[in-house]
């Protein structure tokens, strides 16, 4: 089964518990982070070596662009949980399979089951062909000026936005989105279902073409999975939260 995973955000005790009570198994199974693994929770370097010991998959989050970029120099360090993912011996290795991830990903349907994208925050509602945007975002070096582009900002960091791509820095629930923006959702026409996370103050909701994961397990709240060939929801309880 594909199993896709709302923002981790350093819970590594919920990843675990999550995945004894899906019996996920590397052999069959997949495991696709929609970023944000890392920083503001408490275990970000055991979170980060859970996933890539059952072979993770995963898109890149605003939280992953912020730690490469401080990492580097380029961005100014702010308050973070990252210093142990910083001094660990494999922390070098696991940074770059984060500078790795793509941005926005199609996950093939098959028989008895539909095709998705997987994306950390949503698209631009001026996005036609899907598949043609994917490939241009995701192509070339993910070098520092990559992860500090437009493209990478508007997909791991949207929430509301207009019709031509503007954005605002609203980020609290989908209603009281100020006029002229509305939820990125809304501005998209489907048909093929976007699978997201970043907006914890939605939590987990499922739109008409659109289903978000981010259910704020940082926060205490829940870890929310869904996969893709059933369709199905699986959430469990953070067993620990720790605020910064
Ligand atoms: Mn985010």
């Amino acid at each position: 089964m594909r199993w896709l995973v709302g923002d981790l955000q350093g819970c590594a005790r919920a990843l675990d518990r999550l995945l004894q009570t899906i019996r996920f198994d590397p052999a069959h199974d997949e495991l696709w982070c929609l970023g944000d693994l890392l920083n503001r929770g408490p275990d970000t370097l055991a979170c980060l070596r859970l996933w890539r010991d059952v072979g993770g998959h995963g898109v890149i989050g605003n939280h992953e662009v912020y730690a490469l970029l401080a990492h580097a120099g380029v961005w100014p360090r702010k308050h973070d949980t990252l210093q142990p993912l910083f001094d660990a011996p494999d922390g070098p290795a696991l940074l770059q399979q984060l500078r790795e991830l793509p941005a926005l990903t199609y996950l093939p349907g098959d028989t008895g089951f539909a095709p998705c994208w997987a994306v950390h925050a949503g698209l631009d509602p001026r996005w036609q062909d899907l598949h043609k945007q994917a490939a241009r975002i995701n192509a070339g070096p993910h070098d520092n000026a990559w992860l500090d582009s437009e493209d990478i900002r508007f997909v791991t960091r949207v929430r509301c936005c207009t019709a031509d791509g503007q954005r605002t820095r609203y980020d609290r629930e989908p209603e009281g989105c100020p006029p002229p923006y509305k939820p990125w959702d809304a501005l998209y026409p489907g048909p093929v279902r976007v699978v997201h996370g970043h907006w914890a103050r939605r939590g987990y909701y499922r739109g008409k073409y659109t289903i978000g994961l981010d259910s704020g397990c940082v926060y205490g709240g829940p870890l929310t999975a869904w996969c893709q060939q059933e369709d199905r929801i699986v959430q469990v309880d953070t067993p620990t939260t720790v605020a910064v």
